[in-house]
């Protein structure tokens, strides 16, 4: 996507969900929004002062489209730094239409994917990070998640990263500095306290880089699947999970061909339980299919139930199975099934769930079980959490580099090296916030945005 923000167009789009509703609102961002909607309204709203909302009716010369409320925005003190008006209309998709038709016809520009975002990040109304958190917290479907995009929006995030940044940049420009004086060989950056920074600074980066396991899966949730050999109760399991019949049951080995996939909210956290097909080898051809979509299951997921039935299975089977099955070593949970059935001379080993799908109840244990096993029980949302794979991506990038600086000092090799690696630390920590850009890398971002935000 070409940036064309510097000729400074107006442009217009339906911010508000696709189809129809009770209001719907056209944003109207750029110079001449004011005047471009000021024609088309029935009340003059050229004197009036930002933030002044009015009553009036949209109109295409003598033809009344709709009655409308005007809110008036004047730059710099809007959402994209322009002059903005917004008009909230009547939710008919007809009027909707109308209402932009009327808006193109005066001057305005339809807006790209995520135009306005655009804007207000290049106006300085807001970083990279922030324009990005508006996008999650618009998506949030949890407590959890709609927490740290909100924190991120503030600007939480990018503070943390602005304070490492500045404390990196004042040694970087001390050891620029001694290269004006090379031949002196005079040392400005005292070279203990940068290593003690450096050291601080890549343990900083770390927990932050740690911290996007918990942010991922408040974004994207945990993938689970549930596995094991036909008839081991793993539909059974999950509808106890869901306290619903979700997937059918019977006593016919092979019941479940497709995967079914259902998510489940524990402590906050949005599990994505999968039930899979019974693996075994079979000859029936749907079945197989089913199988193998299982195991590619196995390949996606973070977490991994593995199911057997205690009263029947031999526990080098089950051995078998877990290795087999697990060979990326995921966290696993193995449940021990059945154990309604189970005689007393059965021995199931400690690190087994014993367990009777069949009883809900049973069921609620593995909610606990899975939640632990995940490793999320130190949900801290009150420290930054990285949710976007973006600046993890910049974060692992950037602690390579302190490494390097690190490895730098340890050889001790002259500033010229060492200010090269100390620049490309700032240079990946200023991408996460965008005081480092390219259009590249803002037309990848905005292009993921949807139109109207
Ligand atoms: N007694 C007893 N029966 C169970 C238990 N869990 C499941 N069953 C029974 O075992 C049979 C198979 O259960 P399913 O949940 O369909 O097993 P599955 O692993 O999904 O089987 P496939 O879809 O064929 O791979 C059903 O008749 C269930 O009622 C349990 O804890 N105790
Ligand atoms: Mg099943």
């Amino acid at each position: 996507m070409s940036i064309d923000y510097l000729d400074n167009n107006t442009i217009c789009a339906i911010s508000t969900a696709p189809g129809v509703g009770g209001v719907a609102i056209i944003r109207v961002s750029g110079k001449n929004s004011i005047s471009i909607c000021d024609q088309l309204l029935t009340k003059s709203i050229i004197n009036l002062t930002g933030y002044s909302v009015i009553y009036c009716s949209f109109k295409n010369n003598n033809e009344i489209i709709d009655d409308v409320v005007v809110t008036i925005y004047k730059g710099p003190h809007s959402f994209t730094g322009e002059n903005v008006v917004e008009i909230s209309c009547h939710g008919s998709s007809y009027i909707q239409q109308r209402v932009i038709e009327e808006l193109i016809n005066n001057g305005c520009s339809m807006a790209g994917p995520g135009e306005f975002s655009q804007r207000a990040f290049l106006n300085g109304k807001m970083d990279l990070s922030q324009t990005e958190a508006i996008a999650d917290l618009i998506h949030s479907k949890n407590e959890a998640a709609h927490q740290t995009a909100l924190k991120q929006m503030k600007g939480g995030f990018s503070n943390e990263l602005k304070e490492l940044r500045e404390k990196l940049i004042s040694f970087a420009s001390l050891v620029e500095l001694e290269l004006d004086f090379s031949e002196e060989d005079v040392e400005f950056a005292d070279r203990k306290e940068l290593y003690h920074l450096v050291n601080e600074l890549s343990s900083h980066v770390s927990s932050l880089i740690e911290s996007f396991k918990l942010g991922n899966a408040i974004k994207n949730g945990v993938q689970t699947v549930i596995i094991g050999r036909p008839n081991a109760g793993k539909s059974t399991l999950l509808n106890g999970l869901l306290n619903e019949q979700r997937a059918l049951v019977s006593s016919t080995p092979g019941t479940t061909r497709d995967t079914i996939e259902e998510v489940l909210n524990i402590k906050g956290i949005d599990f994505r339980f999968i039930d899979t097909a019974g693996i075994r080898e079979t000859l029936d051809s749907i079945e197989k299919m089913g199988v193998e979509r299982a195991l590619e299951k196995i390949e996606t997921s973070s977490l991994i139930i593995y199911v057997y039935d205690a009263s029947k299975e031999k526990a080098e089977d089950v051995e078998k199975d877990l290795n087999r099955f697990n060979t990326s070593n995921l966290p696993i949970l193995t449940i021990a099934n059945k154990a309604d059935l189970l005689k007393s001379n059965n021995t199931i080993p400690r690190s087994h769930l014993k367990l009777s799908a069949i009883n809900t109840k049973d069921c609620q244990k593995v909610k606990d079980e899975i939640y632990s096993l995940s490793g999320l029980n130190n949900l801290n949302l009150e420290s930054t959490i990285v949710t976007n794979a973006r600046h993890v991506e910049a974060l692992q990038k950037a602690h390579a580099d302190l490494l390097k600086v690190k490895q730098a000092m340890d050889d001790d090799v002259t500033g010229d090296f060492l200010a090269m690696d100390i620049r490309q630390v700032l240079h990946h920590l200023g991408t996460i916030t965008g005081e480092i850009s390219s259009d590249d890398l803002l037309g990848n971002i905005f292009a993921n945005f949807c139109i109207g935000k």
